[in-house]
């Protein structure tokens, strides 16, 4: 069998979201330096992603952050129809609950029983907003943790999360998926109240059967096996998604495999080993999770897709029956041969007969910069917004 014959399909069936976030102006918490061409509302989030879209046919929806994306005084629907107008649709919708002052000693984990209540209302508009548009993800990533020991009973805390997830979780409509986030620290530097895997998908088992773990390749300790805890999870049934982007140091938000490419392959591996053994998957709903401070915000965009369709392939080169039968001699040489060689292919080639074949541009990073959008969304938004932008993501 070619490898087009394996790999095309395969391609075709792997959509990555974008995040509206990653398109507009954002920093570090030292400072934030503005790009021109950063959009400044809604639509121009939407447009830039749908540019993305057009030249890589593999991000068809973009998640959206409630309170960046929806203005009050926004009807949703016209949100759903402005994403349609740029060739795209809302994807997962992201409920912020970290942001107001209220929320300063938590959210759905506040002592205070009338902030939790508040937290929870704004999830289940979230989830309403989700219904109008059509979304089929509810993404929830809670800051909630402490500083100090002692600060707080963290027993209650995860009682409290327990209970607003399942209330949340009840109330979603039955085609609507809730996805638990974790992060180990930050902003939270003592204790964070979802701080890993084991903690998501105990809240995702209590909070109900629509509930899984998003897994994001920034929220893991250096060292930590990412690759072990995404074939766990499959194993268990409890993988959702994930948020992609890599890292050197901590939640970096730097271009997915631009720091450790062999870590993501090693995670497609685990996720095409669950297919050769179960013989299919469960939905995984790939997503990006980058707000680039540096970068142009389009191309990096297009960079990480292109760099995750060339691991995501050479990692479906991977030959499995071969895989096993070394494993089975105990030929450890050969079984990391076999993962090393799936690695080392130059699939690019490939790729770009991929993309010939839905006649989208064999080199879409060079075809947007032919394209002069960058350069126009520059000039439009310079004498819109003027040299600080638009706002940033908020
Ligand atoms: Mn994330």
């Amino acid at each position: 069998m070619a490898q087009s014959d394996i790999l095309f399909p395969l391609l075709d069936a792997f959509k990555i979201e974008l995040p509206s976030w990653g398109f507009a102006d954002t920093g570090t918490r030292f400072g934030k330096f503005f790009q021109d061409a950063a959009a400044g509302n809604i639509d121009e989030k939407l447009a830039d992603a749908g540019q993305v879209h057009k030249l890589t046919g593999s991000c068809p929806t973009v998640a959206v952050h409630v309170l960046w994306d929806f203005k009050k005084e926004q009807n949703a629907s016209e949100v759903a129809a402005m994403a349609k107008r740029h060739g795209v649709a809302i994807g997962a919708i992201n409920p912020n609950v970290f942001q107001d002052q209220e929320y300063k000693w938590g959210s759905i984990t506040n002592r205070a029983e009338a902030i939790r209540h508040a937290a929870i209302e704004h999830i289940l508009d979230s989830v309403k907003i989700g219904r109008t548009v059509g979304s089929q993800y509810l993404s929830l990533w809670f800051a909630d943790g402490i500083n100090y020991p002692g600060q707080s009973d963290i027993i209650a805390r995860k009682h409290w999360a327990a209970e607003a997830l399942k209330q949340v979780h009840g109330a979603m409509p039955q085609d609507m998926t809730m996805l638990v986030e974790y992060k180990p620290f930050e902003p939270a530097f003592y204790a964070t109240d979802i701080a890993d895997w084991g903690m998501a998908s105990h809240f995702a088992r209590v909070a109900g059967p629509r509930a899984k773990v998003l897994v994001d390749t920034g929220h893991h300790y250096q060292s930590t096996n990412i690759e072990q805890i995404v074939a766990w999870l499959l194993d268990e049934n409890m993988l959702g998604g994930f948020h992609f982007n890599d890292r050197k140091y901590a939640d970096d938000d730097l271009t997915l495999g631009s720091i450790d490419p062999y870590q993501i392959f090693r995670i497609f591996h685990e996720i095409e080993n669950h297919r050769f053994r179960a013989g299919q998957l469960p939905p995984i709903a790939y997503m990006v999770d980058q707000s680039h401070n540096l970068k142009p915000k389009i191309e990096a965009m297009i960079q990480t897709v292109d760099m995750a369709q060339q691991l995501y392939a050479k990692a479906c080169l991977v030959d499995r029956k071969a895989l096993a039968e070394s494993q089975a001699r105990e030929d450890l040489v050969q079984s990391e041969n076999i993962l090393r060689g799936a690695f080392l292919t130059d699939v690019r080639g490939l790729l770009a007969d991929w993309r010939k074949s839905k006649n989208l541009p064999a080199d879409p990073l060079a075809a947007h910069r032919q394209s002069g959008y960058e350069k126009k969304a520059a000039a439009e938004r310079r004498k819109k917004y003027g040299s600080k932008g638009g706002g940033g993501y908020a």
